[in-house]
């Protein structure tokens, strides 16, 4: 496999797409070995045909405000390979979002999907709508307009979108709600949706439980655990919320949480009130953190500032993309920081991968590391398909059986010579083979 030349090809065909470039690259350099030991692979072009989507729609979402002003914000979604179940991943709702980042996590998505052991192929899609300071009705019918259009192209068996940042609880009922009318059927669509209409216990709190189950993995294999460790969280999310709880279960203390605004450092701990304050702070709707600090005067925030100055024993990062650099790596390093699990998808530049990994630190990659999200998703399917509902002591139990054999692929793909794991090259590896003997079987198509 001549990685540059992919590359250099993929550049000019995508010029500017920097953050589906960067995951790309990240990729395939784990794959050198395996493809170059497997020339099936390459005569059947399973790279070329792996690293574009299936196909990508791009739509117009017009909406009213609630005066009558009327706006329009462009809908995607990226479909991006399906060679293992039908296409499955998130939406997000961020004024960032553009073609580059749908990709970047479509691709992702793929192998994240394949590690669960469930049938799942890859997608993602979403909005550069800002739910920010919108009302109900506003990000109501802001939904409904997308699924409008988006409706077509999905279903149970084709391709089944959940939430990403941005879009919870709430924004799933309202595409489901205009789906199951569109298309005059209640099937698992969508996943993520209310425990009273075909949602599955757990699903909100899986994407941050599955990244500290994954994480208790990586620390046993120094023979530790979470107990008395501090640990560092960005975001204040979905994805933060349930880690921070699951962090307080298993004895550690969550000292930060971060948000565009700056972080919270907060010594005494994240827990009790404080977690059930995090809710009431992300239904405030408002885009900061800072008032965490007035309402906790024992906490401290700093403006403009990251969270990975503080010295801890493990850092979650479970905010966005490359929200922890080189500089920040250096930090956790001199810090005494043993372990970085990405909760996020890809919050880590390659910079900071490669300071983190060249320092000893135990690194686990966020499509290992937060595929509890998708992986409880799947179970959702699972108990439409059968009409059924699981217990949370089911669901919690499936959830973390499914994130221990995530861990053991990656010791199984990613062991070193001298004994060490490397988590970015197994989880790539793993994911990827399950990918590439499913599209060698399927043929050319
Ligand atoms: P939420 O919308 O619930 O939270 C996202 C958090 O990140 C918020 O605190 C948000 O702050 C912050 N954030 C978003 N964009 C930026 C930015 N550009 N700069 C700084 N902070 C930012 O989303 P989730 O918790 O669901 O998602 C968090 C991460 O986890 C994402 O990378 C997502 O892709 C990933 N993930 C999510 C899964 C899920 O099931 N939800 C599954 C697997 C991964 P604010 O809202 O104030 O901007
Ligand atoms: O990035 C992700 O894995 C998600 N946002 C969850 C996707 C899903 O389909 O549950």
């Amino acid at each position: 496999m001549d990685l540059n030349k992919i590359m250099n090809d993929l550049e000019k065909k995508h010029p500017g797409e920097m953050e589906y470039l960067q995951a790309v690259r990240e990729v395939l350099e784990s794959l050198e070995d395996v493809v170059n030991e497997n020339p099936q692979f390459e005569s059947a072009g399973i790279i070329d045909r792996l690293v574009e989507p299936d196909r990508v729609l791009m739509f117009k979402v017009p909406w009213a405000e609630d005066n009558g002003k009327v706006n329009v914000n462009l809908g995607y979604r990226v479909q991006f390979n399906n060679a293992i179940g039908p296409y499955k991943g998130g939406l997000r709702f961020h004024p960032s979002v553009n073609l580059s980042i749908l990709k970047f996590l479509g691709f992702e998505q793929i192998f994240k999907n394949a590690l669960t052991t469930l049938p799942m192929g890859g997608g993602k899609g979403g909005s550069d709508f800002n739910p920010k300071g919108k009302s109900d009705a506003e990000i109501m019918r802001f939904c409904q307009s997308f699924m409008l259009e988006l409706w077509r192209l999905v279903g149970p068996d084709t391709d089944v979108p959940a939430g990403d940042i941005g879009v919870g609880g709430k924004e799933i009922g309202y595409m489901y709600g205009m789906y199951k009318k569109l298309a005059r059927e209640h099937t698992g669509v969508l996943t993520g949706k209310g425990t009273d209409w075909g949602g599955s216990l757990i699903r909100p709190e899986a994407t941050g439980f599955g990244t500290v189950y994954f994480a208790q993995e990586m620390l046993a294999t120094k023979g530790d655990s979470f107990e008395g460790k501090t640990v560092a969280v960005s975001g204040f999310g979905n994805v933060a919320w349930g880690a921070i709880t699951k962090v307080n279960d298993l004895g550690g203390k969550v000292v930060t949480i971060s948000g565009p605004d700056g972080y919270i450092h907060d010594p005494e701990g994240i827990t009790g009130d404080k977690v059930e304050y995090l809710l009431e702070l992300r239904a405030s709707n408002q885009d900061i953190v800072s008032p965490y600090a007035e309402e906790f005067p024992e906490a401290t925030f700093h403006a403009d500032k990251r969270p990975w100055e503080v010295k801890v024993d493990v850092a979650l990062p479970c905010a966005t993309q490359n929200e922890l650099d080189g500089d920040d790596a250096q930090n956790l390093v001199n810090n005494g920081c043993m372990c970085v699990a990405e909760g996020a998808n890809m919050p880590s530049t390659p910079e900071a991968v490669h300071t983190m990994q060249s320092n000893g630190i135990l690194f686990g990659p966020g499509k290992a590391v937060n595929a509890g999200g998708v992986a409880t998703s799947g179970l959702e399917m699972t108990q439409n398909a059968m009409k059924l509902a699981w217990t949370r002591e089911e669901v919690d139990a499936k959830l973390h059986h499914i994130m221990k054999s995530i861990h053991e692929a990656c010791v199984t793909h990613g062991k070193k010579a001298d004994g060490s794991i490397d988590y970015v090259k197994g989880a790539n590896v793993a994911g990827f083979l399950k990918v590439a003997n499913a599209m060698l079987d399927l043929g050319l198509v």
